[in-house]
């Protein structure tokens, strides 16, 4: 093991945290003895490992007592951290690529070049840590490997103190990790930069710490990095589950997309050849927690935007300024990885910042030009908020390496990208002649709920924005007014093919509802309430007033 001075690392202190003593010879016989007492621990816990357990990525229990600490663990980790500990750490998995195209020998990947894999932790489980490990080592070709580098972004977790330490040392001598141990915890974002920076391979792979490899999950990324250095790539993230553990292959694979509130979605392929191909598929976002990118390229792209705090945004400030700045994004469909999902973060943020929110309005000013304006209306007190920080160091980067506007990227990666008030017929607040709005309801992002009618605010908020699309859509960002029953009216996932989710526009603002024969209607509806599709009829209860309207 390398241990990098450079950072911060803790001389093996033991579980007390008392340290050792100055002279030199009891300082060596305390090492040793420390030693002693971490191989004393490490065969405890290796000896209560369950052979087999979870073998084929196959769902994994355990019994009595362990069962049910398995399962309040899970509540406290949104993982269960109990099956995770008895599990091997080098489980077997079963080849979850699509068998259909393995034979193909234009699929057989010969690269020359080696990768950097960097795991990044904070207060992670160690047998989760350690199974990533193992799977990388396992499941990448030692040729391809030019080092693993475990980033510690100052754990306070004692077991990824001295023990990971002795671990590292003990079990993992023969291969080339390093640990770099963080003097202070810097965030995801600046730790994964903490861990390029000590890198030499040719390629970096950024993996969280909860992650399984799989059969052939390098070649292919590296070959396409070989051949095109300015692609960064995304194996398939395949889905481990937290409670117990099974590894289930994501059959139709999706790729990468954003909402303009600034999350990361995922978005199904448009291109139909795309689905059964091998070939890699281009991506307009990434998820953030796993890609390959080749070293060079990642500092000349400008790395990562070092004022990023904590958790969040990195992924799509990444994702823009690699199409806006000339390099691709891509998913390959042969790469594949696991990842634990889980339900909430096991860990605090310091200060309780919303580090997700602030690092997107840093994106937002400097990548996504006058279209950050839809993230704003989502978190209006981040604007001109001097949290935001300083970005004049990433303006400077864009400007030098002369990006493309946030419009050709749209245009260009991201066409199917409903842009709220471009081409559409009408956007905005939509009022009655008293004062009452279209409402959302604070509809949850996935979910369907009525079109409500709210009083409209006297600021303009998303959950009164909708917009009448070319299509004829009375919609929000991905949800479309839909009948139902023939009156009642449902905000819905959009579907692009009119039926009960098309409508038009009047000169006098009926919003006709043509596959019923009925107009918008909010005759009768109270506050907070869904609005319906009654006969139409010239009265004020069928009169709708968007803000902006662009019919001739
Ligand atoms: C997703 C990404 C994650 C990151 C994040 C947005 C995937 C599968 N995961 O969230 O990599 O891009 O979106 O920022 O695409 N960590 C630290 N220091 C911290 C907090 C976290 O080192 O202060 C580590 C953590 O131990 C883990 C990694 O960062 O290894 C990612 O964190 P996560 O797994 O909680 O994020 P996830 O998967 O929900
Ligand atoms: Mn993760």
């Amino acid at each position: 093991m390398t241990v990098l001075f450079a950072f911060y690392v803790k001389f093996l202190p033991d579980s007390n945290g008392v340290q050792a003593p100055a002279n030199k010879r009891k300082q060596e016989k305390y090492v040793s003895n420390l030693s002693n007492i971490y191989e004393q621990k490490l065969l405890e816990y290796e000896s209560k490992i369950i052979p087999n357990l979870g073998d084929d990525g196959n769902p994994a229990f355990l019994t009595g007592i362990e069962a049910k600490k398995g399962e309040e663990s899970l509540k406290k980790f949104a993982l269960n951290t109990v099956l995770s500990d008895r599990m091997p750490l080098d489980r077997k998995l079963r080849d979850p690529r699509n068998k259909k195209y393995l034979g193909a020998k234009k699929f057989k990947y010969n690269p020359k070049i080696k990768t950097s894999v960097i795991v990044i932790f904070y207060n992670e489980v160690l047998s989760v840590i350690l199974r990533t490990i193992w799977s990388v080592i396992l499941q990448t070709p030692s040729r391809l490997l030019q080092e693993i580098i475990l980033v510690d972004d100052a754990s306070t977790e004692e077991s990824l103190k001295g023990l990971l330490d002795h671990y590292v040392n003990r079990r993992l001598k023969d291969y080339n990790i390093k640990l770099v141990r963080l003097k202070n915890r810097l965030g995801l974002i600046r730790a994964r930069l903490q861990g390029a920076r000590v890198a030499q391979g040719d390629v970096l792979i950024f993996l969280d710490a909860h992650c399984e490899a799989t059969t052939g999950w390098a070649e292919p990324l590296l070959s396409r990095i070989e051949e095109q250095p300015t692609a960064v790539l995304v194996p398939i993230i395949d889905v481990i589950e937290a409670s117990d553990m099974t590894y289930s292959t994501n059959g139709n694979f999706q790729v990468g997309g954003f909402s303009w509130s600034g999350h990361f979605t995922w978005i199904d392929i448009q291109d139909e050849r795309d689905k059964n191909t091998l070939a890699p598929v281009k991506s307009p976002t990434m998820a953030g927690g796993l890609f390959a990118i080749d070293r060079n390229f990642f500092w000349d792209i400008g790395s990562y935007d070092e004022q990023m705090d904590g958790w969040g945004g990195e992924n799509l400030e990444m994702s823009f300024r690699i199409w806006q700045c000339g390099g691709r994004l891509e998913t390959v469909p042969c790469s594949r990885v696991g990842h634990i999902f889980r339900d909430f973060h096991p860990y605090s943020f310091p200060n309780n910042k919303d580090t997700h929110g602030i690092n997107t309005a840093r994106l937002a000013h400097v990548w996504m030009d006058d279209y950050k304006r839809f993230f704003f209306m989502h978190q209006p007190g981040l604007e001109n908020n001097p949290i935001v920080g300083d970005l004049t160091h990433r303006k400077q980067l864009r400007h030098k390496l002369r990006c493309k506007p946030f419009k050709w990227y749209l245009d260009n990666v991201y066409p199917e990208k409903f842009v709220l008030d471009e081409g559409v017929f009408a956007y905005g607040q939509v009022r009655t002649e008293f004062e009452m709005c279209l409402d959302d309801l604070q509809l949850a992002e996935d979910k369907m709920g009525p079109l409500g009618l709210y009083q409209c605010h006297p600021y303009l908020a998303m959950s009164q924005y909708f917009s009448l699309s070319a299509k004829g859509e009375l919609r929000k960002e991905n949800f479309c007014a839909e009948v139902f029953n023939r009156q009642d009216v449902e905000l819905t996932e959009c579907h692009g093919h009119k039926r009960e989710q098309y409508w038009v526009l009047y000169r006098n603002g009926t919003v006709y509802s043509p596959s019923t024969g009925k107009c918008l209607s909010s005759d009768g509806v109270s506050n907070g309430n869904g609005v319906k599709v009654h006969k139409c009829s010239d009265t004020v209860y069928q009169r709708w007033k968007f803000d902006n309207v662009n019919m001739t």
